[in-house]
């Protein structure tokens, strides 16, 4: 059951599908406090667990730390980060009660869950303008459930884009990404995708071609294809402002821009220098925007990612020159500590500032909204749009789509990828607590930058975070300028990647089954062991295995030369293990806890009890392989429900399901 809850003039986000009256009751489980702002209080029992908030730093249960739902750029995250690049206020409490919450408001929320005081789980905002919504259930499962219905159901990728995809910051010419193609083909490791970044346009501007580096990029997308490789171009928020750059033109000209207080469109510096930004809560300034990605889907392109969409912005105009002023007040010569200081404070304060944010203005509706007040919505609504066009650009495929802000309701358009990580062991951790924590929250197509983001990645980490990415929807190895290569033709042993990855292709008619049917069904594809088992105070602390649809469970290894790992068993389960070659050993394992040993070229999974999954024969590319003829293993006389079409047709009645038995 659910209840909404509304102070003040909430502003209308769009995250929820369902209309609900508003209940004039007084909300359960909070005391509301309107003193200042709006604050919600609950008091924690001793063995609550609290679930949720999607993209976000720390543990599956966010108990013991202060966290800021407000869209970020931090490229350089750690455990006391308190806000990532996705905001999404869902929260969900299980123990001595049960319910789920959903704070329905555009910008800043605060949720102190156990930090200030260690009972009290407070959530606080700025304004006292809110849609609450309190999400009843049996379980869990069936909160979460009720509450994805609320929200509308998930985006669904084309099947390829389950496929293994490699990125790098950047390919910088259409040679470059034959070298890359080639590499994987000749290592015989199956590969779906290519990304190009920025790098591939001319100066960073948006939906041009670089004629110098990718002149050949329609001949290029051809070549690939028929090798059964995709390529991705990324999208940036910011348009280049440029006098015979069209769409800087036609943008202004129809003023699609956001603005300044005096109405001016506002100018910032990123990657094409100084920029405007699209206008995307306006909606005809988004669809204008989104109606340019046709420049790339005409020459056969069929997957984008939207990035900087937080938006970034290194610095503003006006900042800039604040910036150099500051900086003339200080004494030349002066080596005193202060100056030092000082000089450090004018410089980290250009980036991502809240006086921009402040300062920018929307055009919601012929009414003017100033940013900070909606910050969270500006990356939803630009791949909002962005879907919104694709599916009058390619109304018969799905197109591959994810971003990197997002707020809860672009779950509906798009996957996300979880933004800039590092090549750091615990940020392999980390993507496996939030993967759930996202599922909650709607979004199904998901993963972090395989192999990490920022530093130098080395193979045995690269091998571990495969153990975990083979299971997640979107497996995309991504790494930043400047850092080491981390394709994996570019180690030793390329063998043991090609097996790693073979098993990833060899489980997709699984996973991709077990994708539809959470999408169709408001499922989640990752669940704590929790939710599964909420009687076992064991399962419920687990904070480093997950379920993979109903079948499956892992642990992955995410600690630098270890030789296996301690896994939790809440039930007898079936292990798989798979050796080099390819071969998978099977072996009956007690409920209880267990040393798993699982080598640097091995993977091991679970299979639950009485449960079978499918497997096909791997190939090079998702294109070239067989669906139909599948192999089952796990418990014998154990059936499988499979979900299935032809992987690419928007048409979604073309899902069909058929029971396998083993
Ligand atoms: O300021 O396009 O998160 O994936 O490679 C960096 C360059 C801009 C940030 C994205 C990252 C991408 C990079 N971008």
């Amino acid at each position: 059951m659910i209840k909404k809850y509304t102070f003040g003039n909430p502003f209308f986000t769009g995250a929820v599908v369902e209309d609900i009256k508003a209940d004039n009751a007084v909300v359960p489980y909070f005391t509301v406090n309107t003193q200042n702002g709006i604050s919600f209080e609950y008091i924690m029992h001793d063995k609550d667990i609290v679930y949720g908030l999607g993209e976000a730093t720390r543990g599956i249960n966010k108990r013991g730390y202060v966290y800021d739902s407000y869209c970020s750029d931090d490229f350089c995250h750690m455990e006391t980060t308190k806000s990532l690049y996705g905001a999404h206020n869902f929260i969900l409490i299980e123990g001595k009660e049960c319910f789920g919450a959903f704070f329905d408001y555009p910008t800043r929320l605060t949720f102190d869950i156990g930090f200030t005081k260690s009972d009290t789980l407070s959530v606080s905002a700025e304004k006292a303008d809110i849609d609450l919504y309190i999400v009843e259930g049996n379980s869990p499962l069936e909160i979460v459930k009720e509450f994805r219905q609320l929200i509308g159901k998930s985006y669904i990728p084309p099947r390829w884009a389950m496929g293994y995809m490699q990125s790098r910051w950047s390919y910088y010419t259409s040679d470059a990404v034959r070298e890359v193609a080639n590499k994987y083909r000749d290592a015989d490791i199956p590969l779906d995708a290519i990304f190009l970044d920025i790098d591939y346009m001319e100066e960073y501007k948006d939906f041009t071609i670089s004629k110098e580096r990718f002149g050949d990029l329609p001949e290029l997308i051809d070549e690939m294809k028929q090798k059964g490789i995709r390529l991705v171009p990324i999208i940036d928020a910011g348009v280049k402002i440029q006098d015979g750059y069209d769409i800087y033109e036609e943008g202004l000209e129809k003023g699609y821009y956001c603005v300044d207080k005096e109405g001016k469109p506002f100018s910032a510096g990123v990657w094409p220098g100084l920029t405007h930004f699209p206008d995307f809560l306006n909606e005809e300034a988004g669809l204008w925007f989104g109606l340019k990605y046709k420049a790339l889907t005409d020459l056969g392109i069929e997957g984008f990612w939207n990035d900087m969409n937080e938006p970034a912005i290194f610095y503003s105009e006006k900042g800039i020159e604040n910036f150099y002023e500051k900086l003339s007040e200080i004494t030349s010569g002066d080596k005193s500590v202060d100056n030092y200081n000082k000089i450090k404070d004018i410089v980290n304060s250009l980036q991502n500032s809240q006086d921009d944010y402040n300062s920018i203005y929307h055009n919601v509706n012929g009414k003017l909204v100033k940013h900070n007040d909606i910050h969270n919505m500006y990356g939803y609504k630009m791949t909002e749009c962005t879907a919104k066009a694709l599916e009058k650009l390619r109304p018969e495929e799905r197109t591959l789509l994810f971003s990197r802000a997002s707020y809860i309701g672009m779950h509906r358009s798009a996957g996300i990828w979880t933004g800039d990580n590092f090549s750091w062991w615990s940020h392999i951790l980390l993507e496996l607590k939030q993967l759930p924590a996202l599922n909650m929250c709607g979004f199904l197509y998901v993963g972090a930058d395989l192999g990490g983001f920022g530093c130098n990645a080395s193979r045995d980490l690269v091998l571990r975070w495969l153990g975990l990415g083979i299971f997640t929807p979107l497996l995309r190895n991504h790494a930043a300028l400047c850092t080491r290569d981390q394709e994996c033709y570019q180690f030793e042993n390329t063998e043991d990647f090609k097996n790693i990855i073979e098993l990833r292709y060899r489980l997709l008619p699984y996973l991709y089954s077990e994708f539809l049917k959470c999408a169709t069904e408001d499922k989640m594809f990752f669940k704590p062991l929790g939710f599964e088992y909420k009687d076992d105070e064991i399962a419920r602390a687990t904070e480093d295995q997950l379920f993979v649809g109903d079948e499956l469970m892992i642990a992955p290894v995410y600690t630098q030369n270890a030789i296996g790992r301690y896994v939790y068993l809440p039930e007898e389960m079936c292990a798989v293990r798979l050796k080099k070659g390819g071969e998978l050993k099977f072996i009956t394992m007690e409920k209880g806890h267990h040393f798993v040993e699982v080598p640097l070229n091995e993977v091991v999974f679970f299979i639950r009890k009485d449960k079978c999954i499918p497997l096909a024969n791997p190939a090079l590319s998702t294109d070239a392989m067989d669906f139909d003829t599948l192999e089952l293993i796990g418990y014998k006389n154990a059936e499988y429900k499979l979900y299935t079409d032809d992987g690419i047709s928007t048409d979604l009645s073309k899902i069909e399901i058929k029971n396998l038995e083993n």
